[in-house]
């Protein structure tokens, strides 16, 4: 995967997709966007892949989306430009493998979005969240609306959107908005120790409680249950269940297959 803004590795079974564009603190382009829904489509089809790290380094994440390519468009050029962000994150969202962030310095405007689709972020100490885009003139327009909200309740959401304030990692831990905070310097290990915890449990049960959760958010809470004992019982049909399950009773680690 050749791409120009943004660098992909994989070690040990873990992708990690690092932000490239550090000229303008990583502003995430149509390019960046375009680069980002390939990796992550590319990424989703790989079956040694078993989880995603994506970060901007040790300096920052993303200070949001490109404001000077947005600024001279019109009201059409937004609704066909938008596509590439719309792709990219519906596409790490809804990846059937486990996704982190990993957040040092700025995550504003589109970059604290982006880590809004992933599964779990943690953050550097270093790392600073906001969503300013009402003191551009606009508001978040990558799903901030909506997703900020579930994850940490209305009045917060609310607070921080209509003030376009800007918090420390400390306190996107205190309301929920990280998982977790680290120095700086042990951000990429944490994080790659997360995800190889991740990577080490069974593929099939993993995915299917990601989508239990993800697709349980947007349904009332019988049709959730109902739609979690589906998937809970097709676990039954999986090696890996009758692996984990005779694993315990022989008192050993299980041998996962994702099969
Ligand atoms: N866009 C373009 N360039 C940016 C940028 C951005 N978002 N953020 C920083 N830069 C550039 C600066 O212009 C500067 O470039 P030069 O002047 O050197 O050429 C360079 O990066 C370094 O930035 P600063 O000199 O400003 O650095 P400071 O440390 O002084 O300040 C800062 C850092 C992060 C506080 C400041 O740069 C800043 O306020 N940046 C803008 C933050 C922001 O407002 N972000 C929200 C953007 S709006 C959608 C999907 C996504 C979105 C919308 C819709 N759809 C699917 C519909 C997202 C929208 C947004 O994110």
């Amino acid at each position: 995967m050749d791409y120009e803004t943004v660098i992909v590795e994989i070690e040990d079974g873990i992708a990690i997709v690092t932000l490239n564009r550090p000229e303008v603190l990583n502003a995430l382009s149509g390019q960046v966007f375009n680069e980002l829904a390939d990796a992550a489509s590319i990424l989703a089809d790989d079956d040694s892949v078993r989880a995603v790290i994506i970060t901007g380094g040790e300096k920052v994440f993303a200070a949001g989306a490109d404001i000077k390519m947005m600024a001279s468009q019109s009201a059409v050029d937004v609704a066909t430009s938008i596509r590439p962000s719309k792709i990219a994150f519906h596409l790490i969202e809804t990846m059937k493998k486990p996704v982190i962030a990993a957040i040092a310095g700025y995550a504003l405007g589109g970059g604290c979005e982006l880590t809004l689709v992933t599964d779990v972020r943690i953050a550097a100490d270093t790392a600073q969240f906001g969503l300013p885009e009402i003191k551009l003139g606009i508001l978040p327009g990558g799903g901030g609306t909506q997703r900020l909200p579930k994850l940490i309740g209305a009045g917060k959401a609310k607070e921080l959107i209509f003030s376009g304030d800007i918090i420390d990692a400390e306190e996107a831990l205190r309301i929920g908005l990280v998982n977790k905070v680290v120095p700086v310097s042990d951000l990429m290990a944490e994080a790659k120790k997360m995800a190889k915890k991740f990577a080490s449990r069974g593929a099939v049960a993993l995915q299917l409680a990601k989508s239990c959760i993800n697709e349980g958010l947007q349904m009332d809470l019988e049709i959730g249950l109902q739609y979690e004992h589906k998937c809970f019982s097709l676990l039954f049909a999986t090696e890996d269940q009758k692996e984990g399950m005779a694993a315990f009773i022989e008192k050993r680690k299980p041998k996962f297959k994702g099969k």
